[in-house]
């Protein structure tokens, strides 16, 4: 059989995001509109031609019929080998594992994220790099110029492979495996965990747990790890089952879109261990009886105690934290006499650092935790750490944190998302702010004074790559800080996210409720950023 060119006209409008490309499903499933980015990543990257490409999903609405087409695209572009996960399954971390473990040129990861899925919801496609990361900027930057431009696209006309059925087949002169999506993944996970003190911990009666995997990817992942390797009580994984929908809710690990999984965790008989990952399972909630970690939080602690688990017993070389991501870190590392590094929001600012082993850890304000174990953020791998932890200390999670919190200091933080609001508005509020910026420092707001305001750029320490304009940064002295960006996500309007956090020393003071300690900040940012006269939003719509 042959490979067919066929003639296209490219789109507007294909430029990747934060991560990856992300639109509507029925963007997607307009005629050669995913045909013209795929090329675009072949024309591009002519490392698959003659390589091996790694190929997976969610799970989500549209991944079974975007992989048989790129699966086709890659026969016609000279790939030599897919590896495509059972059921078109893949989850980001362990497609990033995959490509390391088995020295892919990369891998075409199918998601949309923690966004919805469904006929009428969103879709999308990230490009990893043969280290295992998202692709930086240099080359989305170079796949995008190419699909503006692109004329034709190479598939052949063979038929559709048996996702479902472990094995080889042949696609033309390809080769496809379909492989178990969780084996090399598991392996890796029992290398670097105390899978043993685990097990009695969950053996030990009384510790009770539950891990949502909100219908999404890791559903798979979760029953192997914790239920079948690990010992947790069958039924520990809630909502385990991916499917095309994610059974209609939005498969974002937060207090708000994994509420069934927080109120079991609240009250007498609440559980000890709560915990969710996302659509594509790169992103965790940590939850303790009564307790929510958040996720700059849960980066310092495993920072601070990451000795404790056998992956990283040596110590750690470094840690990251994405600019937005509060400083709690930077106490850790101060301590620990490591760097800590402030990269702007994304995974793909971390793969430099995490290569050229100046960090161990990683993490992002957004529900991202990550290590040097992959090049992605990890959602069951951050539970799992959190188990390491509760396995040796025998504490329960909260007692951890404000343990933590007595010897660091509280850093009170929130963030504050005003979604789909008019992206001309939103652009001219960070213009509005850009303007200001130069006046700030020295003068006082919320009763604090403005030590430094800046829009944030990132000089990358290895290759010495610049990104400008990646938010505003105000800080004050003593630690508190202002920070505001637009989403690189979303999918329908603009997205302000205002990042509000203070620092407090003083253990009598860390029990006061988060949006009480940072009240009179939030109300400087809404009044600087004139938020309600620019948007018509006088409260967000999401407060985490
Ligand atoms: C959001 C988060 C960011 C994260 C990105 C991708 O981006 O804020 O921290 O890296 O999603 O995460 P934005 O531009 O909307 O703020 V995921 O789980 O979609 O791969
Ligand atoms: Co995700």
């Amino acid at each position: 059989m042959a490979a067919t060119e066929v003639s296209t006209t490219p789109f507007d409008g294909q430029k990747p995001g934060t991560s990856g490309l992300r639109k509507k499903v029925r963007v997607f499933q307009q005629p050669h509109y995913l045909e013209n980015f795929v090329q675009a990543i072949f024309d591009t990257q002519p490392g698959f031609r003659g390589g091996t490409l790694v190929l997976g999903g969610d799970g989500r609405f549209y991944n079974r019929e975007a992989i048989q087409t790129i699966l086709r695209m890659a026969a016609a572009n000279g790939v030599v080998k897919v590896l495509v996960g059972r059921g078109g399954i893949l989850s980001t971390p362990a497609a990033s594992c995959v490509i390391r473990k088995y020295q892919a040129q990369g891998g075409i990861i199918l998601s949309a994220s923690h966004n919805p899925g469904g006929p009428d919801q969103d879709f999308g496609i990230k490009l990893n790099t043969d280290a295992g990361g998202p692709a930086p900027a240099g080359v989305t930057d170079a796949v995008f110029a190419r699909s503006r431009r692109i004329d034709r696209y190479r598939i052949t006309d063979t038929g559709s492979v048996d996702l479902d059925a472990l094995g080889n087949t042949a696609l033309d002169d390809m080769s496809v495996e379909v492989m178990d999506p969780v084996a090399d993944y598991a392996a890796l996970m029992e290398r670097l965990f105390d899978f043993n003190a685990i097990h009695q911990l969950f053996n030990s009666g009384g510790f009770r747990m539950r891990f949502d995997a909100m219908h999404a990817v890791t559903g798979p992942y979760a029953t192997e790890i914790l239920e079948n390797r690990l010992g947790a009580e069958p039924g520990t994984v809630m909502n385990g089952m991916p499917l095309p929908d994610f059974g209609g809710g939005h498969p974002d690990p937060n207090l708000l879109h994994a509420r069934d999984l927080v109120a079991l965790t609240q009250g007498l008989t609440g559980l000890d261990f709560g915990a969710a990952s996302d659509g594509d399972g790169d992103r965790n909630m940590i939850l303790g009886k009564d307790f929510f970690v958040t996720p700059s939080d849960s980066l310092a602690v495993l920072a601070a105690n990451a000795h404790l688990a056998p992956g990283y017993k040596a110590g750690i070389a470094g840690v990251a934290r994405s600019m937005p991501t509060s400083q709690a870190a930077d106490r850790v590392a101060d301590e620990l006499g490591v760097e800590c590094y402030e990269t702007p929001t994304g995974w793909k600012f971390f793969g430099n650092l995490l290569d050229a082993r100046k960090i161990t850890l990683c993490g992002e304000e957004s529900f991202g935790t990550g290590s040097d174990h992959v090049r992605e953020k990890d959602g069951l791998w951050a539970v799992l750490f959190w188990l390491n932890l509760l396995a040796v200390r025998r504490q329960s999670v909260g007692d951890i944190v404000r343990e933590h919190w007595q010897r660091f200091g509280r850093n009170y933080y929130t963030r504050h998302d005003y979604e789909a609001v008019d992206a001309g508005a939103a652009e001219a509020l960070m213009d509005h702010l850009r303007m200001l910026l130069g006046d700030l420092p020295d003068k006082r707001l919320g009763g604090l004074s403005v030590a430094y305001a800046d829009d944030f750029s990132y000089t990358d320490p290895v290759d010495g790559s610049v990104a400008e304009g990646q938010g505003i940064r105000i800080g004050f002295d003593g630690g508190s800080r202002i920070v505001f960006r637009l989403s690189g996500t979303g999918t329908r309007g603009a997205t302000l996210r205002v990042y509000i956090e203070c620092y407090e020393p003083d253990p009598a003071r860390h029990g006061q409720p988060v949006q009480e300690a940072l009240a009179p900040l939030i109300l400087s940012a809404r009044e600087l950023a004139q938020i309600e006269a620019r948007t018509g939003r006088a409260e967000p719509d999401v407060i985490t």
